[in-house]
């Protein structure tokens, strides 16, 4: 295996902060037994360990230098180009019995699994550092907070978890040195970045998650989507909490009055910009903070939901970021940021597609070739991404460090669709929400590979996500939604719907504070809505649509319920129910029956 890792050689006082909890120790001798490194490097999460790694990574071109004038300390990644999104067909839940996986999940059996990874890990890395990265996901006074620890040969993988998690010495203090105590364990080896041999892979019962043959995202970094949501969700329901694919965002109003609302969107379907909101001119004295962009995992406290945001930073989606849709990203990625298959220009900025400004007349394209206006091929990859730390965020919420979360007054679920659903709606209560969350379904994006545009049923955002049996997940939420007395509203919101000559109908992004406004007037009952068999509608008047320069027409069509396209939906939610072969609760096929009986009145 030709190695695309060589190993780096780090001074004293670097790469030697060893943990003292044994069972990390025998952990770590064992990966290393199997996978034979040049040398072991134990992460601290310093500064000065942070400059040698990039020193080093410039050296072998994992990185390149940006130019220090305009985006300081910010460095471009390409990773291989076969290797640029999630790979949901080689991703695995190794539960021991398929049921535990459920309908939805890739199953494979433990031991075999076990088994097959040794085997490609075995001499992996020959000639390679093995990184040793501990890392705390959560406020550092949170219960929910968890330690994990990665082991990787990728520096890339170091660099990125040092800005996504609280890394090092932090997570080490946070775990002390009972053996006893709970922490993942992630393996994730390069091998030869070949996507015959790269596998994602899942333990929820030995909280352990081994991917190889990946260097990108999510497939990598794995307390994101592996850790924080699939083996997150696994615990979560097991200990009574939810982990769940949401932005938390808070909303102040000019008299102070403040909430917090937790959204779950698909991936590339606007969480980082509803997170990271700024509040149209019209509402002025309004404030939209960011508690998280990703993920939410929230526990039911005196009857309330809290939510915090287990990660430190923000992996998100380059193109399409401008000072016209997402000021505040643009302020978070102008210093400090690790980018990933974005553009170079030839002085040593980034470009992509939909940013601020005329093209670049020269480029060097995502796969390193070059690039102009004039070419084919896309300058920076759709799912190119920014990593950056979330204190870059100049609307980051003051809470956001807060053990105890913040409490959350509202639940939105969203999918991108071009026609059947509304604009928004709100759910007739917690079940019917749950029902909306069971149901919602989405136009496939670039964040994972496969066809982009088809509609797929995703449940709560969760369908690549959730760590077991889907049928177990809806029943955690009714589950959950009995223990609380003054549960958050449930919203669904849809800001991707098409008229007939296929432009979007809602104008989005900052805008979409006219919707939360009503969300917010709705939790604290004074907003307007009218009964439709899907659930509380706006009127046209009952949205502040002020200075937006909509026509009447295209309101009416944002917030329509065609009755033809919703006997076809009625029929897709039951074809998706059937599809998962007896496990949806009762309560979900009596909330299909109702929405079908509400359409006959
Ligand atoms: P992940 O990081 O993959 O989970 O994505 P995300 O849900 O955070 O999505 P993000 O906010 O990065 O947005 C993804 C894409 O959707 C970008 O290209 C945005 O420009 C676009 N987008 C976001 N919000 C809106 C909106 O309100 N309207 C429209 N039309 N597009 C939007
Ligand atoms: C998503 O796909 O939902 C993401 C990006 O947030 S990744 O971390 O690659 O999964
Ligand atoms: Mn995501």
């Amino acid at each position: 295996m030709k190695n695309i890792a060589p190993a780096i050689f780090p001074p004293n006082g670097i790469g030697d902060s060893k943990p003292t909890n044994q069972a990390v120790l025998d952990w770590v001798h064992e990966i290393g037994k199997l996978t034979k490194p040049e040398n072991i490097f134990w992460c601290d999460g310093s500064e000065r360990e942070n400059e040698f790694l990039i020193a080093e990574s410039l050296k072998q071109n994992v990185l390149i230098k940006l130019n220090e004038e305009k985006i300081p300390r910010s460095y471009l990644h390409r990773s291989n180009p076969n290797d640029v999104a999630r790979v949901e067909k080689v991703t695995f839940i190794c539960t021991p019995t398929k049921e535990e996986a459920g309908p939805t999940n890739n199953w494979s059996e433990p031991a075999e699994t076990y088994s097959k990874l040794y085997g490609l890990l075995d001499g992996a890395m020959r000639g390679r550092t093995m990184f040793i990265v501990p890392y705390m996901m959560g406020p550092p006074d949170s219960p929910l907070t968890k330690v994990g620890f990665e082991i990787t040969d990728s520096k890339y993988v170091v660099l990125s978890m040092r800005i996504m998690t609280r890394m090092g010495k932090i997570a080490l203090e946070r775990l002390g040195s009972d053996p006893k105590a709970e922490w993942n364990r992630g393996v994730h080896s390069l091998l030869d970045v070949d996507p015959d041999r790269r596998f994602i892979c899942h333990f929820p019962q030995d909280n352990t998650i081994i991917s190889v043959g990946s260097g990108y995202g999510g497939n990598v970094l794995l307390s994101k989507k592996c850790l924080a949501l699939r083996i997150g969700s696994y615990l979560a329901r097991k200990q009574g909490w939810m982990a769940e694919h949401m932005l938390i965002l808070g909303v102040e109003s000019p008299q102070g009055r403040k909430h917090y609302v937790a959204a779950a969107f698909p991936s590339a379907c606007g969480k980082t910009n509803f997170a990271m909101l700024i509040p149209p001119e019209h509402f002025k004295g309004w404030k939209v903070t960011t508690v998280g962009d990703d993920i939410a995992w929230m526990e039911v406290r005196d009857g309330r939901l809290f939510a915090v945001n287990p990660e430190n930073g923000y992996f998100g989606v380059v193109p399409g970021t401008s000072y016209k849709s997402n000021p505040n990203a643009m302020k978070s990625i102008e210093h400090d940021t690790l980018y990933t298959n974005v553009a170079l220009t030839d002085d040593g900025d980034v470009w992509w597609e939909g940013k601020d400004g005329e093209p670049p007349k020269h480029a060097i394209d995502w796969r390193g070739n070059d690039w102009t206006p004039d070419s084919t091929e896309k300058a920076a990859h759709p799912n190119s991404r920014f990593a950056t730390p979330m204190r870059n965020n100049p609307a980051l919420d003051p809470d956001v460090e807060k053990g105890e979360g913040v409490p959350i007054s509202a639940i939105i679920f969203g999918g991108r669709r071009s026609d059947t659903v509304p604009l928004v709606y709100e759910a007739f209560d917690w079940t019917h929400g749950v029902y909306l969350g069971a149901t919602m379904a989405s136009e496939t994006t670039a964040a994972a590979t496969g066809a982009v545009g088809q509609v797929r049923r995703d449940p709560m955002a969760m369908l690549p996500f959730c760590g077991y049996n889907i049928g177990d997940y809806f029943r955690h939420w009714i589950d959950i939604g009995k223990r609380l007395t003054n549960p958050p509203l449930i919203f669904n919101v849809n800001w991707f719907r098409k008229s007939t000559n296929g432009k979007f109908l809602w104008p989005g992004f900052g805008e979409n504070m006219r919707v939360l406004k009503w969300m917010i007037d709705r939790c604290e009952k004074k907003g307007g809505a009218i009964k439709s068999p899907v659930g509380w509608l706006p009127a046209p008047r009952d949205l502040d649509l002020d200075g937006l320069g909509i026509d009447d027409k295209s309101v009416a069509d944002l917030l329509g319920i065609d009755h033809e396209e919703w006997q076809k939906e009625l029929v897709a939610h039951k074809r998706f129910f059937d599809s998962l072969g007896g496990v949806v609760p009762e309560e979900l096929i009596g909330q299909h029956k109702q929405l079908a009986a509400r359409f006959e009145l």
